[in-house]
């Protein structure tokens, strides 16, 4: 395939309840889109970077700036470019992994319909459909979470997943544990909140039989979460720090988790993140999808991801309307707490054209 050009769009989606995190409030989802445009088809790809560095140092205005300036002119003057040779033509620019991936995955679902081919097929799933949980924000009051988290199971979530920091953690873990029993698939997500001087307060989880702790410490603490692993008795998981599969690779030897959350967007894209998904397997270290509030596109690409064989806990690839009101696809709805594998060419959807320009807030071609 040879790739014409690429439309970059900003889009703003508001989201049907606030978000809130250790790192801050969310109360609708800024996101940059690509449409990479071949010879033969064009492609979708997401890029998960957020309004702000909050949760990574990229944010939605500089990966639009990064992919304008050097990474989409990188791909230029290739008679067939695949979206294999994507990440080696933009590895001479550093970083930036959040707006490589989106680059990476618009040339993907481009070549795959050219193909014909799903992306679950091509990245090697092995279900048809996953299991899905719940990540659940930080709330003003516990008798607020465990309504919301009732509401959650009543849809058929599989899992929930706590978002914590301190002032805001064993009372609430201890109160959904109680509240709905020890069959829950329960787990909580630190996002950097804490230090290793927190462990001892930390090992105060214990006795709730979490699945995993996600990402307690900072993100380049390999070695302070290797610490905490052996002073805590929940397995320590990683997010921000599994950057590549070299980097969860050394986690793993290290002994700073024992779990992996694969984000595509994270790592580069949806290529590193089957290396991932190899590496830990290998290490029999189970993984599963997280999520950053992706849009439908997104979504389906994280499904497919999700279905494959190392995949053995459930995702934060939760159905559109835990997110958007109107998503820019037709909606992902749960069904019996899963999502059905996408199984069109490439990522399966599309965008609906009214509800794309009803979320655009600018767009830009840039031509190769
Ligand atoms: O740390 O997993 C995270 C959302 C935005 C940024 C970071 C995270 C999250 C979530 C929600 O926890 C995941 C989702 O439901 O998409
Ligand atoms: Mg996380």
């Amino acid at each position: 395939m040879k790739l014409t050009g690429v439309e970059l769009r900003e889009i703003r989606l508001p989201l049907v309840a606030p978000f809130r995190t250790s790192f801050g409030t969310l109360t609708e989802r800024s996101a940059l889109l690509l449409r990479a445009v071949g010879t033969e088809a064009e492609g979708w790809g997401e890029c998960v970077a957020m309004a702000g560095p909050l949760y990574s140092s990229e944010y939605v205005a500089g990966c639009a700036d990064v992919l304008r300036r050097f990474l989409i002119p990188a791909l230029a003057g290739r008679d067939h470019l695949d979206a294999a040779a994507v990440a080696p033509a933009l590895a001479p620019f550093l970083g930036h992994r959040m707006a490589k991936a989106a680059l990476e995955m618009a040339v993907l679902d481009a070549e795959l319909r050219t193909q014909g081919v799903p992306l679950a097929g091509e990245l090697g799933a092995v279900r048809d459909r996953v299991p899905c949980g719940v990540s659940v924000g930080i709330m003003d009051s516990v008798p607020q979470l465990l309504e919301a988290v009732a509401g959650y199971l009543d849809a058929g979530y599989a899992r929930i997943k706590l978002k914590i920091e301190p002032g805001w953690d064993i009372e609430p873990v201890r109160a959904v544990r109680e509240r709905f029993g020890e069959d829950l698939l329960l787990q909580a997500d630190a996002n950097t909140a804490y230090t290793l001087a927190d462990a001892r307060h930390l090992a105060r989880l214990d006795p709730y039989g979490l699945l995993l702790i996600e990402q307690p410490l900072d993100e380049e603490d390999l070695l302070g979460h290797a610490a905490l692993a052996k002073a805590i008795t929940t397995p320590v998981c990683l997010d921000e720090s599994i950057t590549s599969a070299r980097a969860a690779a050394a986690a793993i030897t290290l002994g700073a988790c024992s779990v992996v959350n694969i984000k595509p967007g994270r790592v580069g894209g949806y290529l590193e993140a089957r290396r991932i998904h190899d590496v830990c397997r290998a290490h029999g270290v189970p993984v599963w999808a997280g999520g950053m509030l992706e849009t439908g596109l997104g979504r389906a690409a994280n499904v497919a991801l999700a279905a494959l064989p190392g995949f053995t806990l459930p995702g934060d690839t939760s159905a559109s309307d835990r997110y958007y009101r109107t998503d820019i696809t037709d909606p992902f709805v749960l069904e019996d707490g899963h999502l059905p594998v996408p199984t069109g060419p490439g990522l399966g959807v599309v965008p609906v054209p009214a509800a794309l320009e009803e979320a655009t807030v600018s767009t830009e071609w840039i031509s190769l």
